[in-house]
């Protein structure tokens, strides 16, 4: 949880590929700032992680250096601190 979670460190002009695993029984619309990101044929900035063991996988060029916050958009899942920090130069 953050601030807790380790930093998320990857370097400039990195393919970065994210996979996540949702075994929670509530929906995780997950956002990550500075960066659009592909979900298939889909570009996006947010996709939506849904219950009960739903996968889903995301990609994108780091193109964009700084911290960048990934977090669930729930906003009462970002107040109990549901968010990592993309990391990068
Ligand atoms: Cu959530």
């Amino acid at each position: 949880m953050y601030p807790d979670a380790d930093t998320l460190e990857i370097s400039e002009g990195d393919h970065v590929r994210v996979r996540m695993v949702n075994r929670s029984p509530a929906i995780h619309p997950m956002d990550l700032h500075g960066h659009f990101f592909q979900v298939g044929d889909a570009v996006k900035d947010t996709v939506l992680v849904a219950s009960h063991g739903d996968r889903v996988t995301f990609e994108f060029r780091a193109d964009n250096p700084g911290d960048w916050l990934f977090h669930c958009h729930n906003v009462y899942h970002l107040e109990r601190r549901m968010a990592r920090v993309f990391e990068y130069d």
